[in-house]
């Protein structure tokens, strides 16, 4: 057993007071609970997020509630926002992303145009670790790993909503000029798909005309003013969206036609101006199509950055609203 000289005993009591010294004054390892040491240190607060929003653009009432859904929630949740108003082309869109990759934001929220040729910038978002949601309308691609989520309506069942109300309308006969959306566009061929479907076994409902006014305003009042000359025995419009519905109201009445008795109007999205129009008689049925997706969407950013699996698609659900319940539901709309 090793005994103790002199030296090592005298330099052992030297290193005992040495090493009280040392955890009296704190200079060793700290266990004060005011310190960051592991027991008491304060939870690095959450760093906020950084998120790009590429928008196709400014095209009417919907889009502008979607835009300010989406923005009023990243305020409300400290998200930094960056917003990008792609103009209605897809190339801007593109560039967005891009510049959002470039910047390293934490997630991206898209609202594509058009259904195809997102691949390749989906492919550089990817290899960058930033999730891509998508709202409000959805894509065509092979790899479904490209985004974390679509949140959107059922455009196919929105299509059949409007043709069942309107087969109840006209008891099964019309002659119908269909306003569409954006070509290319998910609620444009889906709506579009949607409505055929629900006419398919009504041989007397019959589409003379389709036509894409753009979902804008201008658009619908030009198309139906163009048709209204090739088909003056149009006893129906169906249009993909309100917007271009109550251009098509302008046309008729300019025309001469009294739209909501002479020519059955029936749409879809269900923005404030069509349940003005439904209340004053001109326009008979809007099916919605809700645009306040902010929540939702952010929701699913932030389940998407913490690398959480996202169902790869979350249905929002639609009423119809028609002479028979747009006069209660007007003060309720938020958009
Ligand atoms: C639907 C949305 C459509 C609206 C139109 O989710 O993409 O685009 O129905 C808008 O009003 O232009």
């Amino acid at each position: 057993m090793k005994s103790f000289t002199p030296f090592n005993r005298r330099g052992l009591l030297g290193l005992a007071a040495c090493l009280t010294a040392l955890v009296l004054t704190g200079c060793g390892p700290s266990n004060d609970s005011s310190s960051s040491s592991a027991g008491g240190e304060s939870k690095p607060s959450a760093k906020a997020l950084t998120v790009g929003f590429a928008q196709v653009g400014a095209e009417g009432a919907w889009r502008t509630a979607e835009t300010e859904s989406i923005k009023a929630e990243a305020a409300k949740r400290g998200v930094n926002l960056k917003f990008s108003d792609a103009q209605s082309k897809q190339e801007n869109e593109i560039k967005a992303i891009r510049s959002f990759i470039a910047q390293g934001v934490d997630a991206i929220i898209l609202a594509p145009i058009v259904e195809t040729g997102w691949e390749p910038v989906l492919k550089e978002a990817k290899q960058a670790k930033i999730p891509v949601v998508l709202v409000d309308r959805g894509i065509k691609v092979d790899d479904d790993s490209l985004y974390a989520t679509l949140i959107a309506s059922d455009f196919v069942a929105e299509g059949k909503m409007a043709a069942d109300w309107l087969i109840k309308k006209t008891d099964g006969k019309a002659t119908i000029i269909e306003l569409q959306g954006t070509p290319g566009a998910a609620p444009a061929i889906d709506r579009k798909k949607g409505f055929e479907e629900g006419i398919k076994d009504h041989p007397d409902m019959k589409i003379v005309a389709s036509q894409s006014g753009d979902f804008r305003r201008s658009g619908g009042k030009q198309v139906m003013e163009a048709l209204l000359k090739v088909h003056p025995e149009v006893t129906a419009v169906y249009s993909h969206n309100d917007d271009m519905a109550l251009g098509a109201i302008q046309a008729l009445e300019e025309a001469g036609k009294k739209p909501g008795t002479d020519v059955i109007v029936v749409s879809v999205d269900g923005v404030q101006d069509a349940f003005k129009a439904l209340v004053a008689g001109n326009m008979n049925c809007t099916v919605e199509c809700n645009p306040l997706l902010g929540p939702m969407a952010f929701d699913a950013v932030e389940k998407a950055v913490k690398g959480e699996t996202l169902p790869k698609k979350t249905i929002v659900h639609d009423r119809v609203f028609d002479v028979s319940n747009a006069a209660a539901e007007l003060p309720n709309r938020k958009y």
